[in-house]
């Protein structure tokens, strides 16, 4: 009963200091003065390239943003988990398998945390991983063609939240679920919740080489709610930190340590130790059913497939390898310091940030200072684990991040300042107000081994007066705010694609080196391509016509076409013949009940549509290509179904051809 009282009553305190101090509303200040080389330092001349590339997450946009920083100029939206017509991306014949899930097709998801694929700790430019939290799936961008390469979806799991966090050397990246649900899934009341409900932690491995995820293992854990993660690094190698909370099963807790009441955990996972169990047999394999969908830049098509077995272990199968830390009031970060040897958690609702330290924590397991277990798993004493606390952090401390001087930076989302302390000693040394209510910060390679420690960028839910309106939706934005010397100074506003949730931050050399600029033609392997004009044709199979079309500047062959009928199934297998960086060419054709195509130089994409009525139907490249993209058009002659127009078609190769 005390327990709720001072629950409520330090909640109400949040909800009024919320009111007052924090979030826009009746607040007059637009902002701290902005110091007078605030302009130089974000001001990238025309011509001149960012510094980093950051890649924010797009949150319900479903897919990834990329900045450049410190000009905060969106170079791209690299789709996802959501359809994209502007690029057919989910559209396309090439691109629908990889939104299949074991749920069929889902064109959406919410994308929360975007995170680099690291060698020895460092970020290496190579792939990107981002989370799809409402179909639990883990994503991989390549950073060669800026496109999603291969999704994974995760069984067991029911809102893949604390993902997709990676190990050094990103042997695995992980998939904790936020929603414990009945393992495997089935009708049971949901009052059953303490006895048939369990969280998922699961450990996609990564192929060195070639990025390709599979499902290492998967531990079944005690129902709670799995939130952020983050792995060990140098001393704290083989270890991962997962934050969870979850009132109910904090009721759970009481009858196994009434004394932890106001904590959460932060569960402490010997991930080395399991792979070696793994590896000697522990676990089992339970069915499942989970899509496992990858493309190919070759064949430039995608193919999906159902997994059907998954390792599971429960906490019996890995003793000695899980530990949680009880952690101040539902955690949300879960970060590690660059040295590997800080573990910091960041209680929602805390008036303080418990900093571990690993060290500790090791000692502890060893001389098994344990307070009770939950399923078998100890609990470790609080104060045993602790290097310290950072006092008056700021309220509602989420995330933290870390720079190259031993500093750490948290966003507290309900005070709206970032808080700048010193690892070490926990002591506040600066703070800055943001605009308004920050989730996630990034500073680049800030959860990494080395931080690039020159900017920060604070991801903030809230914008209330900083943009002209835009009608009752606002977009949300980004702060940037140097942090290279010793106080923090705010540089820069720039509102964001969707909800960024999280991000990452590269320097640009580590990854501009390596762009794709074409598709070589001569390795198409697409089964549909169209190497040259001459080969461009239109083939009826029966009620299929597949039309092989060639773009170049600046026409497509064939460029008339007849004997298609009303309600055939026509494939457009397009195929952009260019081999010139930034010449792609776009594919449409009237009353499309699909998307575009837009093909890049080499590349093959299809399109299907279905012509409902006869007429003459126009198409047309999409992308402004040359001066005369506006002449690179044809028309689609569509007869009534019972018709005998045969199958005809002219293209620029027969006219010049016949000359
Ligand atoms: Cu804080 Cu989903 Cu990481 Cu949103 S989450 S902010
Ligand atoms: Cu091709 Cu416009």
């Amino acid at each position: 009963m005390g327990k709720v009282k001072n629950h409520v009553i330090a909640l109400l305190l949040l909800v009024i200091l919320f009111i007052i101090g924090g979030c826009g509303k009746g607040k007059s200040t637009k902002g701290p003065l902005i110091e007078s080389d605030a302009p130089n330092k974000v001001y990238v001349e025309p011509g001149k390239y960012d510094e980093f590339y950051g890649f924010v997450s797009g949150g319900f946009s479903g897919q990834l943003a990329v900045y450049g920083l410190p000009s905060g100029r969106l170079l791209r939206v690299i789709p996802v988990y959501s359809q994209n017509a502007e690029n057919g991306w989910g559209y396309t014949e090439e691109t629908k398998p990889m939104l299949n899930t074991s749920y069929g097709f889902i064109p959406w998801d919410d994308s929360h945390h975007s995170e680099l694929s690291m060698k020895d700790g460092v970020p290496d430019g190579k792939w990107i991983f981002i989370n799809g939290n409402n179909t639990p799936r883990v994503a991989r961008i390549s950073l060669g063609t800026f496109r999603t390469e291969e999704i994974i979806e995760i069984p067991n799991s029911a809102g893949n939240h604390s993902s997709p966090f990676t190990t050094p050397n990103s042997d695995y990246v992980v998939a904790g679920t936020r929603f414990s649900i009945p393992v495997e899934n089935r009708d049971v009341p949901i009052s059953s919740y303490k006895e048939n409900f369990k969280g998922a932690l699961t450990f996609i491995k990564v192929a060195p080489d070639n990025g390709k995820m599979s499902i290492g293992f998967q531990l079944i854990t005690p129902g709670f709610d799995y939130d952020l993660s983050h792995a060990g690094k140098g001393p704290s190698d083989g270890w991962f930190f997962f934050s969870c909370y979850n009132s109910e099963q904090a009721h759970t807790l009481l009858e196994v340590n009434a004394s932890q009441k106001d904590k959460d955990f932060i569960m402490a996972v010997n991930w080395k130790k399991i792979e070696e169990l793994v590896a000697s047999g522990k676990g089992t394999d339970m069915t499942a059913n989970y899509a496992h969908n990858v493309y190919d830049d070759k064949k430039h098509s995608a193919t999906s497939e159902m997994i059907k077995k998954v390792r599971v272990l429960k906490p019996a199968d890995v003793q000695g390898a899980l530990y949680y830390i009880p952690c101040p009031k539902s955690p949300h970060g879960a970060d590690v310091d660059p040295t590997g040897e800080y573990i910091v958690g960041g209680g929602k609702l805390a008036t303080v940030i418990p900093v571990f330290a690993f060290k500790k924590m090791v000692s502890a397991i060893g001389n098994k200072e344990f307070d009770g277990d939950i399923d078998g798993i100890p609990i470790l004493k609080y104060e045993t684990v602790l290097a310290g606390e950072v006092k008056d952090p700021g309220l509602g401390p989420l995330h933290t991040e870390f720079d190259d001087k031993g500093f750490a930076y948290t966003s507290a989302f309900v005070s709206s300042e970032i808080v700048k302390w010193k690892v070490e000693t926990r002591e506040v040394v600066d703070r800055l107000p943001v605009y308004y209510s920050v989730g996630h910060l990034m500073i680049p390679g800030g959860d990494s081994k080395k931080p690039w420690g020159k900017y920060l960028l604070s991801m903030n839910k809230i914008t209330k007066d900083r943009f002209l309106p835009t009608g009752p939706e606002l977009n949300q934005s980004a702060q940037l705010i140097d942090i290279s010397g010793e106080k923090m100074k705010l540089l820069l506003d720039f509102p964001t694609v969707g909800e960024p949730h999280y991000a990452q931050g590269i320097p640009a050399d580590l990854v501009a080196k390596n762009s794709v600029k074409i598709f070589k033609i001569e390795e198409n392997q697409h089964p549909y391509a169209t190497k040259s004009e001459k080969d461009a044709r239109v083939v009826r199979e029966g009620n299929i016509v597949h039309v092989y079309m060639t773009a170049i500047r600046s026409h497509l062959s064939p460029d008339n076409i007849e004997g298609v009928k009303a309600s055939d199934e026509v494939y457009f297998h397009v195929t952009n013949l260019e081999q010139d960086w930034d010449i792609p060419h776009g594919f449409t054709i009237m009353g499309n009940d699909n998307s575009e195509l837009l093909i890049m130089p080499g590349e093959t994409c299809t399109i299907k549509w279905t012509p409902k009525s006869p007429g003459i139907y126009p198409f047309y490249c999409t992308d402004f290509c040359s001066a005369l993209h506006q002449e690179m058009q044809g028309y689609m002659r569509v007869s009534d179904k019972n018709s005998n127009v045969p199958i005809t078609f002219s293209s620029n190769y027969k006219k010049e051809d016949t000359k």
